[in-house]
């Protein structure tokens, strides 16, 4: 009679699941290879809720080469006993049935909802063949399936030596329901890879028979170690990235962010490990956090205004994050259900974040200031490129083009492949560059080096600058998306500054601004810097000159011993009269100019960041880099 009883519960079920067979897309998604790999992560899913649950270390999942599809974990075991109202064993009711409740929903973080948690029953129905094997307290029991339907109950099959509880499901989607059934290691892995990065502890691997891959995924420190290998080979802040974590009745949230020097914000957030892509109430409670917090600190250590505040786009750029968050419930919204819903999530990150990440930064005041002044010089060059877009809007409407400054002394060539500009600091250095330059194709920008010097430290006020707006206006070529190289009045464009500390500054300055504002005329090979000679050397009636102390003593030893010697050091461009600064700096038969390159566009941003900032050391660093930087040319 119980065998009647059994047969007649399970008429029921098959229904449910006959439904699931019917309409496969209402459960899946879709019955292409998207749909099919559905059926992978659903039963890893539940390994991974016994592992969330604090009962799993281990799960093993292996492609076979009939397709089949085999995960294994030594959780507690899908329960074997008879359900008391229903009459058959536990794990034919999570085979069987669909949406299995009563016992199955005192897991602490079961995943519900989108495409994920639909059951292993429909796995199962969706699958030629299924197996099941339990292990629980070291006996082995074990149930087969044919498109759902129970070949034999479960039974109990041997005794295990070794492993005390586990699951062990078999299973082969069926290609009668799929468009395809070939299993791919490339979707599967990376998925298997981010569950490790979002279970730190738990033991993932992945054996594919068909290729012979035997991988296995595993971190101790889980979303720290994401962000670390999202960010390998950056330049971070700080140096290992900011860990919170905050833990209440029914709600599980940790997060890992770090900056980098990039301008591009990765924010990876999860729900229950399921990729919420769309981001949803979490992301925002998370972004509004910590805007409120850096705001308010950045206001407190008055390294802000008090009517100035930092924007989501200052606070995100360069951001990578990832948020792990474990709620009971949640409600996944839009077209792809990729976007959390749940109203109170946002509130509730956000306090969790805001108390957490303001602990965290009472102790690592550091990182804190660093944070805030990234997001700062972000806030300075946002405003920079807007003002940069009026500055053109402007230009354009009133025509400036056939407007030159009234400093440029320009050549008389029109023809801009042989004309070059020099851009010359100070205006003693102007006078002598104008009275000894070949007039012909070589015209001087004087640019008044003090001015630009105190506001070196902020780029946005650089557009506002009359001397960099009569540069803009010199080259004619433009600024930002409106660069257009074929506008450019000059095919070389030579800076040239003294030698000494406050030359060095007003180039770096110009090599910002380039950079910031006409990356191409650095990446055409347009931008020079010229050498003027550090030392003039007089001997009887003959004069050399030197570029460097080096040569400046192998000039002295060639001269030999006995000779009288009169060295001059040059301190500035303005010591040279007209003649010399052509003879050593200027005629292209004799002068040493070097080409400015960028070998790689983001090494040279991160540089210029630096720059930007109040750090002197890092900023003489880039000079003395720059210089190996450029290579020789005309010599
Ligand atoms: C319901 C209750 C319990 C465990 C599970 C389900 C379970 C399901 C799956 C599916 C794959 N692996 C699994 N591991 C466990 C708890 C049983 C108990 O109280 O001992």
């Amino acid at each position: 009679m119980a065998e009647e009883k059994y047969t007649a519960k399970s008429i029921k079920v098959l229904e449910g699941l006959e439904h699931v067979r019917k309409r496969p897309s209402m459960y899946i998604g879709s019955t292409n290879e998207r749909g099919l790999h559905h059926l992978v992560f659903e039963v890893v899913d539940n390994s991974i809720d016994e592992a969330m649950a604090g009962f799993c270390n281990s799960i093993t999942v292996i492609i076979h080469k009939d397709n089949s599809v085999t995960v294994i974990d030594n959780g507690r075991g899908i329960p074997t006993d008879i359900h008391p109202t229903l009459g058959i064993s536990g794990v034919e009711v999570a085979l069987t049935k669909l949406n299995a409740g009563g016992k199955f929903d005192n897991k602490v973080y079961h995943v519900s909802g989108g495409l994920h948690g639909v059951g292993v029953s429909v796995v199962n129905a969706l699958s030629k063949r299924l197996t099941v094997k339990v292990i629980r307290d070291y006996t082995i029991y074990q149930q087969e399936f044919e498109r759902g339907k129970p070949l034999y109950p479960l039974k109990r099959v041997g005794k295990s030596e070794t492993i005390k509880s586990g699951t062990e499901i078999t299973f082969l989607p069926d290609e009668e329901i799929f468009e395809t059934v070939e299993i791919k290691e490339s979707i599967i892995k990376p998925k298997l890879r981010e569950l490790a990065y979002l279970n730190a502890g738990l033991r993932i691997k992945f054996v594919n028979e068909k290729t012979g891959l035997n991988e296995e995924y595993y971190t101790e420190n889980g979303i720290v170690e994401f962000v670390k290998d999202i960010h390998k080979d950056q330049q971070v802040l700080p140096p290992e990235p900011i860990y919170i974590k905050s833990v209440k009745e029914n709600f599980f949230l940790e997060v890992a962010l770090q900056y980098n020097s990039g301008f591009t914000t990765d924010i990876r957030s999860f729900v229950n490990n399921i990729r919420t892509i769309d981001g949803g109430t979490h992301e925002t409670g998370f972004k509004n956090a910590l805007s409120r917090v850096l705001n308010t600190q950045a206001h407190q250590l008055k390294l802000i205004r008090d009517n100035q505040n930092l924007t989501a786009d200052d606070i995100k750029e360069g951001l990578t994050a990832v948020i792990n968050l474990r709620i009971v419930n949640p409600q996944f919204e839009g077209q792809t259900k990729t976007r959390l819903g749940n109203a109170n999530v946002k509130i509730e990150v956000y306090n969790a974040v805001k108390e957490e990440l303001t602990k965290y930064f009472d102790k690592h005041i550091d990182d804190l200031k660093n944070i805030i002044k990234k997001a700062i010089v972000a806030q300075n060059a946002r405003l920079a490129a807007r003002k940069a877009r009026e500055l053109v809007r402007r230009k354009n409407s009133l025509d400036f083009s056939g407007r030159l400054p009234g400093k440029l002394a320009d050549c008389s060539t029109n023809n801009p492949a042989e004309a070059e500009l020099y851009i010359v600091e100070g205006e003693s250095a102007g006078g002598s560059a104008k009275q000894g330059r070949d007039r012909k194709f070589q015209a001087i920008l004087p640019l008044r080096g003090k001015i630009l010097n105190v506001e070196r430290a902020n780029i946005h006020n650089t557009l506002s600058n009359q001397e960099i707006k009569n540069l803009i206006t010199s080259l004619g070529c433009g600024i930002n998306e409106d660069f257009n190289p074929e506008k450019l009045r000059y095919s070389k464009v030579i800076i040239m500054t003294d030698a000494d500390v406050d030359g060095a500054h007003i180039r770096t300055l110009l090599l910002t601004f380039f950079f910031r504002f006409m990356r191409g005329l650095i990446e055409g090979g347009y931008l020079y810097i010229a050498q003027p000679p550090l030392y003039r050397i007089k001997s009887g009636k003959k004069v050399w000159y030197a570029f460097s102390d080096d040569e400046l003593k192998r000039i002295i030893d060639q001269i030999g011993e006995g000779s009288k010697i009169e060295v001059q050091r040059y301190k500035g461009l303005g010591e040279m009269d007209p003649q010399q600064l052509w003879e050593t700096t200027m005629d292209p038969s004799r002068r040493v100019i070097l080409r400015v390159t960028i070998r790689e566009a983001e090494e040279a941003d991160r540089l210029f960041n630096l720059l930007m900032g109040d750090k002197v050391a890092p900023r003489r660093k880039f000079i003395e880099e720059h210089a190996n930087e450029v290579m020789n040319l005309d010599i």
